[in-house]
């Protein structure tokens, strides 16, 4: 717990951007490692999860820049965006495990969540699959006269992807008010970067498409809001953007991946790569906070996470019945053939 006199230096002192950006990032991280912890426990839907950790700043820094009204995609790795977005971790980590209290009542799982309420227009399993929904949505954006963006955040992979660059083309030469943030955590699955493509400065592509476009180390939250706030402004104003935010992924591709295609020197280098950790000595130097207030900061996550976690576990299943609600929409017909089997399973339980 916070002492007196640290919680009153922190009442005297201001709500820092940073302080926020590291508040994020921190509940980021504590997201993770309790999803790490549903993984072991059994608890998740799937046998699939990917984990943000190492790329919090991608998150936190580009969504401060992002407001109501702002839609984004992400791809297979976007817990800690939507998180950054405000989703609500019990009902984000219910989805993980497939539970009917979860975003999608847990038929869409880590790779598939998906909120309108809060511009969460899907993740995507399919590298580059959530970018062109980016392109349509700033199109209708723009059609209403809203002055709304929509960013679709993806990886380093998919800049392997014709999608992105047809996007990006149609972003360019329609002005559209959408932004395109590449987190390069150096990785597509077990293949580094600069095995999968000659020339890295990735940036450089979008320039020729006619976008704005910025590398920034994601070592550093405040650059990555900065770049961001630039972009992402520019692009409410009809000049669409591309932000690659460089990182390192800490761990495997995926929970069962143990990264044998990188040595223990290699993984100790990227992980000193680490924006929270970046972020609390950056607080602590400028005297914007005090040990113990963040300590008692980062209890107070793991409280909340905690509880996230114990809800998760706690919650029922989708009963087999409401396996078509919400996945066509209202007016479209169940698949008649596939209704009567489901019809006969739960006829003889
Ligand atoms: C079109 C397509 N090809 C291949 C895959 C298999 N796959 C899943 S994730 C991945 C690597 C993606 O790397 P990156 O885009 O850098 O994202 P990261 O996993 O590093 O966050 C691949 C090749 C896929 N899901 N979709
Ligand atoms: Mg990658």
């Amino acid at each position: 717990m916070m002492n007196i006199e640290a919680s009153t230096a922190a009442a005297a002192r201001p709500n820092s951007r940073l302080r926020q950006l590291y508040h994020t990032m921190r509940r980021i991280r504590t997201f993770e490692e309790r999803v790490g912890e549903l993984f072991v426990r059994g608890q998740s839907a799937g046998s699939m999860l990917h984990l943000s950790i190492g790329e919090e700043s991608a998150a936190a820094g580009t969504c401060l820049a992002m407001r109501d009204g702002d839609t984004f995609t992400t791809h297979h790795r976007g817990h800690g965006i939507f998180l950054a977005r405000g989703a609500d971790p019990a009902r984000m980590m219910a989805e993980i495990g497939g539970k009917e209290a979860g975003y999608c009542h847990g038929k869409g799982g880590s790779m598939h969540i998906a909120d309108m309420g809060l511009g969460h227009l899907g993740a995507n399993a399919i590298v580059g699959g959530g970018i062109p929904a980016v392109v349509g949505a700033a199109l209708a954006i723009r059609h209403h006269k809203k002055p709304n963006v929509s960013v679709a955040f993806f990886g380093d992979g998919a800049t392997g992807q014709g999608i992105l660059y047809e996007s990006m083309n149609m972003a360019a030469l329609w002005r559209l008010p959408c932004v395109f943030v590449c987190i390069n955590n150096q990785y597509g699955m077990g293949t580094r970067i600069d095995q999968a493509t000659a020339n890295t400065s990735l940036h450089e592509r979008a320039l020729a498409f006619g976008l704005a476009a910025e590398t920034v180390d994601g070592l550093d939250v405040e650059a990555v809001a900065d770049a961001a706030e630039r972009l992402v402004n520019g692009a409410r104003n009809g000049q669409p953007a591309f932000l690659v935010i460089d990182c390192y992924r800490f761990y495997g591709h995926a929970r069962k991946d143990k990264s044998p295609y990188r040595d223990a020197a290699e993984e100790e280098t990227g992980r000193q790569k680490d924006p929270v950790l970046h972020a609390r000595r950056a607080l602590l130097d400028s005297g914007l906070a005090e040990a113990g207030e963040l300590d008692a900061l980062d209890a107070e996550i793991d409280r909340e996470m905690d509880a996230t976690i114990d809800f998760t576990v706690g919650q029922a299943e989708p009963p087999l019945s409401s396996m078509f609600r919400d996945v066509y929409a209202p007016d479209e017909p169940e698949p008649e053939p596939v209704r009567t089997r489901i019809d006969r399973v739960l006829a003889s339980d």
